[in-house]
């Protein structure tokens, strides 16, 4: 995981520290440095205004400070921690929000084909404190509704279900009545779409309507790379918080660097493995720490 990532950070450590000729940083020193630096990060997913960002951060603050003072390695590291902080955003706290909301509390899973949402619906409900009702509101894939069954019962866990082709936004209805019988949370899956299936779009839209609910989550794939930013350009105001699965395979990690910036929504969890319990709340800071250390 982020291991690309954290490689270029190291070279380009590096790279700063041999540059330097002089007893001050120069900006003849550091720009070849920073470009080289700027592409790595464009190769490790991150985007190219917010690669950009980092660069001109890393520009106005180490050009001019006195190479001897203390290591300059430690203060690319410090740059670039302050900057990533700034970058992301990790303030989305689910129990929080479900405490808040009216009975019952609604959560919806949407993205594109093959993101992770199924899966994910399944690891939220084993994640929450309070049990849940899943609604298989993918009526449109072909053995989407058997696979959500699969998870309900490895999980314990009822699954509402309609025919295939039927209403989405009845199927979350009755998942949402059902949770609110049972006193329990409604985690209601979507089928993948993409910006072009108008038809699906529309019924995403006529679900969120319906069912109101309190948590939308989008679910993006880290594999996807800067895919994922028209992901949620395409979702834009249909989601409060953004899941990204699959870091587990992924070694580059850019995406979570620029989802939050360009979507302005945090980045609630990551899915970091197949298994239930491989869902971990997004830590801005550790995340960091990640690919800051040595
Ligand atoms: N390694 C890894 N695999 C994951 C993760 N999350 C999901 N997957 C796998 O990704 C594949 C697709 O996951 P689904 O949950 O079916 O994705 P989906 O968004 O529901 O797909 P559609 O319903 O077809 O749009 C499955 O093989 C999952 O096991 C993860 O965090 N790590
Ligand atoms: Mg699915």
């Amino acid at each position: 995981m982020l291991g690309d990532l954290k490689e270029s950070v190291k070279d380009f450590s590096e790279s700063v520290k041999s540059a330097v000729t002089e007893k001050e940083v120069s900006e003849e020193d550091l720009d070849p440095v920073l470009e080289t630096f700027r592409l790595r990060l464009m190769r490790n997913n991150v985007s190219l205004e917010v690669a950009e960002e980092i660069e001109n951060t890393l520009r106005d603050e180490l050009v001019g400070s006195e190479v001897k003072r203390r290591g300059i390695e430690s203060e690319v590291k410090e740059t670039l921690s302050r900057r990533l902080d700034e970058l992301m955003d990790d303030s989305f706290d689910l129990q929080e929000e479900l405490a808040r909301a009216q009975e019952p509390p609604v959560v919806f899973l949407i993205g594109f084909n093959g993101s992770g949402k199924t899966t994910t619906a399944a690891k939220l409900c084993s994640h929450l404190d309070r049990e849940a009702v899943l609604g298989a509101g993918d009526t449109f894939r072909a053995a989407s509704i058997e696979q959500l069954q699969e998870h309900g019962e490895n999980l314990d866990t009822e699954v509402i279900t309609h025919e295939y082709e039927s209403d989405p936004a009845a199927v979350a209805y009755d998942t949402v009545e059902h949770a609110e019988n049972e006193g329990k949370t409604a985690i209601v899956d979507t089928a993948g779409r993409s910006h072009s299936d108008t038809n699906l779009m529309d019924e995403l839209e006529k679900m969120v309507d319906v069912n109101d609910p309190d948590v939308t989550f989008l679910v993006v794939d880290a594999l996807a790379g800067n895919d994922v930013l028209e992901q949620a350009e395409a979702y834009e105001g249909m989601f409060d918080a953004i899941i990204v699965t699959k870091m587990d395979v992924d070694e580059k990690g850019g995406a979570v660097v620029s989802l939050s910036h360009r979507s302005g929504k945090p980045v609630a969890f990551l899915g970091t493995g197949q298994k239930y319990g491989d869902l971990e709340e997004f830590d801005r800071e550790e995340f960091i720490r990640s690919i800051l250390e040595d």
